[in-house]
């Protein structure tokens, strides 16, 4: 049988211009995250990341310093690398673009190409700006000042050298539609057919040395140095050893995942994949381009001031719990806000009070009811069977998610796992069975947790590389995993003695959680897929509401400016009609005006206001809130409550009548 293909990962290779932050933690986690899975798998695994060093940007940076641009990247790659192992990433390769072997695939590369007749030399006359290294074409630029950073521009006639990108437009467009995989997720595949939809251009690959010395020659014009792009994505093969060692380079190569952000993904899909064509190299197997992490809605930029560093979190709650809060809390692919509130309560919600509490209430029982051991003994309640197909459904679903990469699935579903064994002890009553002294019962409770514990343990390994064996160890088992693929359910050997139970996610109990539990978000609740509403979950790329999108300057006080504030639209709203939804406790449908238009929107206040009280009321709402189903019924909308010192809940009004529809702020 043959062995499967060598799993080989890259991340970017990051700016050394400047320190990095949660965005860039995140990539390089999630290629540590798939690593080791892959490896859990059995499989053999390669990890690449980097430092991309050359350019204006950092030859200008190191000015500022007044340091040699070589000073000043080694000064940050040494940053960069003890913040992966403060994150505990375990790359196999760290590649700088100022290394020799770097400059000998690039400039090989160069040399091919020009060889090969891709590359051409041409008088090009546009309007560049030097902090963006870029050209701009004349009609994009009416003001003269540059589309992106809104600097001047100044125009310049120069000689430089070309990639025939255009030459492989059609190839890459065919390659796109037969590989409907390779660009992943499916939205940001059509972005790009989108891009190539329109004539592609050559691409300006040179700057002449007179306007930026730091860059690799090119080899047949001293006068010139390469464009970052093209040196920065050739570190892609040349850490693995192309053209020096094709052996090697054969048997790692092509890529199994290129992960980058999304505001990578054209030079990516279109630059790297035309070049590769060119060099008659087969394409990366995916590209998958994740979505941004946001604060209050908008990018993390030093100049805002809004840069949330990962040091502060894991010195705050440790490396796992803020591994696992990145994966769960974003869907992979999609943007995210970041917000500290909503890591606590994430926090709270899933590991303090699900998993870690699972483990932590069943072994201390089980240390006072049965002397610590687990006894296999023969499955006879009714919910062990189903347990069991439960949790290799999991396993299934579990591996199909990580394999492409969806994180938050696999996760998602691990939890659906916790949450029965949570429900299965409550339903079981292992306490009363304790009491009425039904020992065979009590034993077929505690192994069925005890192997759910252990069977979680091994999915959340690859998010959670520390606290996952402590939860082995807890059930006192070896703290060494065996391939994944072998994970079967009741594999937790008969007899086994567990540990002292001790909290492997204590619960947070921060000022912050404090005061919004006073203000009556007391059941306080992770956000869940699919609800955005006061008093129920809010959906997961959203701020919640008892997680204000608040965050710079400091992330635990939530502090928001004005403009932040005003992003909310809140106005008045006078209810209609209102109905229970059936099958549920606290929902109600609410048909609301304002002004002309009317609003449908799910509530969660049914267990403190009938129906027919509401009618005629006038309400305070949310009008800008992204549209949710609930329950199959669509939410437009959420309107405001406050929690009451009695446990109820009050809904928010005008002092005096106002008319529906003027905004409230
Ligand atoms: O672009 N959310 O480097 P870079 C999520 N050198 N991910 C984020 C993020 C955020 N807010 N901010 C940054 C470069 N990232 C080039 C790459 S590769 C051949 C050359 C992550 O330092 C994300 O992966 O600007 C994004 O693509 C990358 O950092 C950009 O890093």
């Amino acid at each position: 049988m043959s062995q499967p293909k060598k799993f080989y990962i890259t991340t970017p290779i990051y700016y050394a211009n400047a320190e990095l932050h949660i965005g860039h933690a995140f990539t390089t986690l999630a290629a540590d995250t798939a690593t080791r899975f892959q490896k859990a798998m059995g499989r053999e695994t390669w990890f690449l990341t980097g430092s991309d060093e050359h350019g204006q940007k950092v030859e200008q940076a190191a000015k500022a310093k007044g340091i040699t641009p070589i000073q000043h990247t080694d000064q940050l790659v040494e940053k960069f690398k003890s913040l992966w192992t403060a994150l505990d990433i375990r790359y196999d390769d760290f590649i700088r673009t100022t290394e020799e072997r770097h400059r000998k695939t690039v400039q090989y590369v160069l040399t091919t190409l020009h060889e090969k007749g891709d590359i051409y030399s041409a008088t090009y006359t546009g309007w560049y700006c030097t902090p963006c290294e870029r050209f701009w074409t004349e009609k994009e630029v009416p003001e003269k000042v540059c589309p992106d950073c809104k600097r001047p521009v100044e125009e310049l006639e120069e000689k430089n050298y070309f990639f025939k990108m255009s030459k492989y437009q059609r190839t890459l467009i065919d390659y796109i539609n037969a590989h409907p995989d390779f660009i992943r997720p499916e939205n940001r595949k059509n972005e790009v057919l989108g891009f190539l939809a329109k004539p592609l251009q050559d691409l300006c690959i040179s700057r002449p040395k007179k306007r930026l010395s730091w860059g690799i020659e090119v080899p047949f014009d001293p006068e010139y140095v390469t464009y970052v792009w093209v040196d920065a994505l050739t570190n892609y093969i040349s850490a693995i050893g192309y053209p020096s060692d094709m052996e090697r380079f054969n048997k790692t190569w092509p890529a199994s995942c290129h992960l980058v952000g999304k505001d990578i993904l054209t030079t990516h899909a279109v630059y790297w994949s035309t070049m590769l064509f060119a060099l008659g190299l087969p394409l990366p197997e995916i590209i998958f381009a994740h979505g941004w992490w946001v604060i209050s809605g908008g990018k993390m930029s030093k100049s805002v001031g809004n840069v949330v560093n990962p040091l502060d979190l894991v010195g705050k709650y440790g490396i796992d719990a803020f591994r696992f809060f990145l994966f769960r809390e974003m869907a992979f692919g999609s943007d995210a806000a970041f917000s500290e509130d909503a890591f606590v309560i994430r926090y709270n919600a899933d590991l303090a009070n699900d998993f870690g509490n699972l483990s932590q209430r069943t072994l201390s029982m089980l240390l006072k009811r049965r002397d610590g051991v687990f006894h296999k003994g023969t499955a006879t309640l009714p919910q062990s069977r189903e347990i069991a197909d439960l949790a290799a459904a999991v396993k299934k679903d579990y591996i199909a998610s990580m394999e492409n990469f969806l994180f938050h699935e696999a996760l998602k579903r691990t939890w659906e796992l916790i949450s029965r064994l949570n429900k299965f002890v409550d339903e079981a009553a292992p306490w009363k069975l304790a009491k009425e002294e039904k020992w065979a019962e009590l034993d077929q409770v505690f192994y069925i947790v005890g192997e759910g514990i252990r069977f979680c343990a091994y999915l959340v390994q690859p998010f959670m590389p520390h606290t996952a064996p402590k939860f082995l160890e807890q059930i006192g088992l070896p703290t060494n995993f065996v391939p994944l693929k072998n994970l079967e359910w009741g594999q937790l050997p008969d007899g086994t003695k567990c540990k002292e139970a001790t909290p492997i996610f204590p619960r947070l109990d921060t000022p912050r959680i404090e005061t919004l539990k006073k203000a009556g978000k007391a059941e306080i609740q992770p956000p869940k897929e699919g609800a955005a509403h006061a008093n129920l979950p809010a959906p997961s790329s959203k701020p919640s509401p008892l997680s204000p999108p608040a965050l710079a300057p400091s992330a635990a006080d939530g502090i928001i400016n004005y403009d932040e504030f005003m992003k909310t639209h809140l106005c008045v709203a006078v209810v209609e009609s209102a109905e229970k939804i059936p099958e549920t406790d606290k929902l109600l449908k609410l048909i609301v005006r304002l002004g002309e238009e009317t609003r449908q929107l799910v509530a969660g206040i049914a267990l403190h206001y009938k129906p027919e009280d509401l009618i005629g009321k006038q309400v305070v709402m949310v009008k800008n809130l992204k549209p949710a189903k609930i329950r199959g019924v669509e939410s437009h909308g959420m309107i405001l409550a406050a929690g009451t010192p009695d446990g109820g809940l009050a809904i928010v009004t005008t002092d005096r009548p106002s008319s529906p529809g003027i905004r409230v702020k």
